[in-house]
């Protein structure tokens, strides 16, 4: 039977099954979901800006932008609104229906937010769906970032819960599902994903998918990044993984996230044209478009037309990639809330 309801009881196990199983069966098994839930050949496109780059306080062990590591990178403060804007006209120009903006933060501080909520409905209003990727934040955060127009979190669990440590030590797994409730408490749809070529295990790459499976809703957009190795990281040196591992995760993940976009995220540059439609007939429907991802390059519209061109794919248009609809968080009943207040009252 082909699944087409999301599964939020997944076993570690079963994931493991699928991960394994020979490839022609896995692909076969992904693209049964995939026809059973999304349209043919198409392709989602998010565009990524850095509006904050490196001087991050955060130690993960790939990353460009810790302050933890010299990897000669120029730190910058945050951009200009008027810069911002011109960045998400020129993405969407290129066709980008999705404007992602990243700040190299630990956490989101207050004195940002009313600069990051303008960002925000000024990119909204060009008729882009907006993400942000900001770090941690707070409850109070996430509720004015949607009502400035917020429509996607990002925000990765990046590896296992046992090897997560192995990769950064200045925040916890646990941080990074408090920052993702209050984005869902909020009504903000989920980006949420990882990284494979980290030096991690195949068990590290089942277990992530497992506890992303566990998530309820499921993230809306899973993006499966491909180490960008970087000098004078710590991970700088890590072997890389292979295609074929590639296309295995994104194949479990087109299975195990049948409604969610599933993005061949960061590494493109470095894979052949073959790599990448392998990724895309193994179930990823989604990239990042443009020259640059963050800090470093990306493939660009040129090899991108290429590559589509000789899939017989094509972008998806703005009706199909529309952001679903958020729901907005419950109403506290008056009752409880009274009874909320007696008991503070009460306590005092
Ligand atoms: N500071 C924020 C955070 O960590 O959530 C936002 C920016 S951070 C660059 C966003 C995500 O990009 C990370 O969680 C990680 O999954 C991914 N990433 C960062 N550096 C990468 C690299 N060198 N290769 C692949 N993915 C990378
Ligand atoms: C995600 O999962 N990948 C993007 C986005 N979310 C923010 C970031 C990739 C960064 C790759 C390295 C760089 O360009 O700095
Ligand atoms: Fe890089 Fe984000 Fe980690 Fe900072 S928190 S070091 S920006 S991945």
């Amino acid at each position: 039977m082909t699944q087409t309801e999301a599964r939020h009881d997944w076993s570690r196990e079963e994931i493991a099954a699928l991960y394994e199983a020979p490839l022609d069966t896995l692909i076969g098994k992904a693209l049964a979901v995939k026809t059973a839930n999304w349209a043919d050949g198409k392709v989602q496109k998010s565009q990524l800006l850095s509006i904050k780059t490196g001087g991050c306080a955060e130690d993960c062990g790939y990353c460009n932008q810790s302050a933890h590591f010299e990897t000669g990178l120029d730190a910058s403060k945050l951009m200009p609104l008027d810069e911002v804007v011109s960045a998400a006209k020129e993405a969407k120009a290129c066709g980008a229906d999705r404007f992602c903006m990243g700040a190299a933060w630990r956490n989101l501080k207050d004195r940002d937010l009313p600069k990051v909520a303008d960002m925000i409905s000024a990119v909204k209003a060009e008729g882009l769906e907006t993400c942000v990727t900001l770090g941690m934040l707070e409850q109070h955060q996430a509720k004015v970032l949607r009502e400035a127009g917020l429509d996607y979190y990002n925000h990765n669990l990046d590896t296992s819960p046992e090897y997560y440590e192995k990769v950064v030590s200045t925040r916890t797994y646990q941080d990074r599902l408090d920052t993702l409730a209050h984005c869902r408490e909020a009504g903000i749809n989920l980006c949420v994903g990882g990284i494979l070529g980290m030096g991690e295990g195949r068990e590290d790459r089942i277990g992530l998918i497992h506890e992303l499976s566990k998530l309820n809703p499921h993230p809306e957009s899973v993006p499966v990044n491909m180490l960008v190795p970087i000098e004078g990281t710590p991970l700088g040196q890590s072997k890389p993984v292979s295609i074929v591992e590639m296309a295995r995760a994104l194949a479990v993940c087109r299975i195990v996230f049948p409604k969610s976009w599933v993005r061949l995220a960061a590494g493109r540059e470095a894979m052949s044209e073959e790599g990448q439609a392998l990724c895309l007939l193994a179930g990823a429907n989604s990239v990042f478009v443009g020259e640059r991802l963050l800090t470093t390059d990306n493939p660009g519209e040129t090899r991108d037309e290429a590559l589509l061109k000789a899939m017989g794919f094509e972008h998806a248009s703005k009706e199909e990639t529309a952001t679903p609809a958020i729901e907005e968080p419950a109403v506290e009943e008056p009752v409880v809330a009274a009874r909320k207040t007696t008991l503070i009252g009460a306590a005092s």
